[in-house]
């Protein structure tokens, strides 16, 4: 038969894709879970037919240019693609695919945890009782948050996640507004009782909580800027689930200090994997909570974006178009 695909794969992926991968192509396992150096990813680049990065691995316009020409196909391990020049590949004729849909009810999910968990109180008050003695008792006063119903959600981002945001959030009891680059069509409007706002200054200044769920792209980096984040309430509370560069992180951890900003829910940071100590000092103290990029971390997730890796590789040497395909236009 056909020689099979070298299909080289950045980080351990769940047992069940990796025996998959195994069988249908010469898959190139990263048996420690590492991220691949500079070196590796290069000699990746050379050799392979197919890469599969994930969000830790940069595949840049200066690492697309020393591809081999065996190398037709990206395939992101992966809903985001900041972290692939698609326009470079696509000028070397390299396809990128990436794994929508599976994550986008995962990822909302976590983004309600978050609109719940810092207007409750939630980490402060479990980290009470993880610390013996600290709960003196009960008392009709002690331990008071925000209530969430009946306030306003901003949502940045009406795509697929988004939109999952927004079902959620209706029956929590919040009224739904959203910031896109277009309008989303009538019925959905209508289904969410959604509110388009066609400037996010004048979003940003009316709503209880922020919901980031747009993608990272040239065109949304800091699109929360210090001028922005300055519009906001001193009673608001902004969650992020999207990436840490749509919001200036130095400017939100400022407002944050200095009592501007009722509290935030970060689930992404601007520079992965380090997280400004700062923010860490605020998460003690209840003002934010700070999760490890874990959206999407659920083990049928992950599963789902294996799959779709898999589907996308083989639809492409079966010679049709993968149904994941990232055009670079709309990057
Ligand atoms: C993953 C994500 O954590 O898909 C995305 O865009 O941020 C998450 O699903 C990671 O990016 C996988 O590469």
């Amino acid at each position: 038969g056909r020689k099979k695909p070298l299909v080289v794969i950045s980080r351990k992926l769940p047992d069940a894709i990796e025996t998959r991968m195994r069988e249908l192509f010469d898959a190139r396992l990263n048996v420690e879970d590492r991220p691949l150096t500079q070196p590796e990813l290069v000699a990746a680049v050379k050799e392979a037919d197919v890469l599969v990065p994930t969000v830790t691995d940069r595949i840049d316009a200066s690492l697309i240019a020393q591809a081999g020409e065996n190398l037709k196909l990206i395939a992101n391990f992966g809903n985001g693609v900041d972290n692939i020049d698609v326009a470079a590949a696509a000028a070397k004729g390299i396809m990128v695919t990436n794994t929508p849909n599976v994550l986008t009810e995962d990822t909302a999910d976590m983004t309600m945890a978050l609109m719940l968990a810092v207007p409750r109180r939630l980490t402060e008050g479990a980290a009470m009782l993880s610390d013996d003695g600290k709960w003196a008792g009960w008392s009709p006063t002690w331990m008071l948050g925000r209530r969430i119903w009946g306030k306003r959600l901003g949502i940045v981002g009406m795509g697929r996640i988004g939109t999952a945001v927004a079902r959620r959030a209706k029956a929590f009891g919040l009224s739904i507004h959203y910031h896109n680059r277009h309008r989303v069509a009538p019925a959905t409007e209508d289904a969410l009782e959604a509110t388009y706002w066609d400037s996010l200054d004048q979003m940003l200044a009316r709503m209880d909580i922020i919901s980031v769920n747009c993608p990272s792209t040239p065109g949304t980096f800091h699109l929360l800027s210090a001028r922005r984040l300055a519009l906001l309430q001193p009673t608001a509370y902004v969650v992020n689930t999207a990436r840490g560069d749509i919001i200036d992180e130095d400017a939100l951890v400022t407002m944050l200090e200095t009592g501007k900003l009722a509290g935030a829910g970060l689930d992404v940071f601007e520079h992965e994997p380090a997280v400004n100590p700062k923010l860490v000092r605020l998460a003690a103290k209840g003002k934010v909570v700070i999760l490890p990029h874990m959206g999407s971390a659920t083990i049928e997730g992950r599963i789902d974006m294996g799959e779709k890796v898999i589907i996308n590789i083989r639809t492409f040497f079966d010679g049709h178009r993968p149904p994941d395909r990232v055009l670079p236009s709309r990057v």
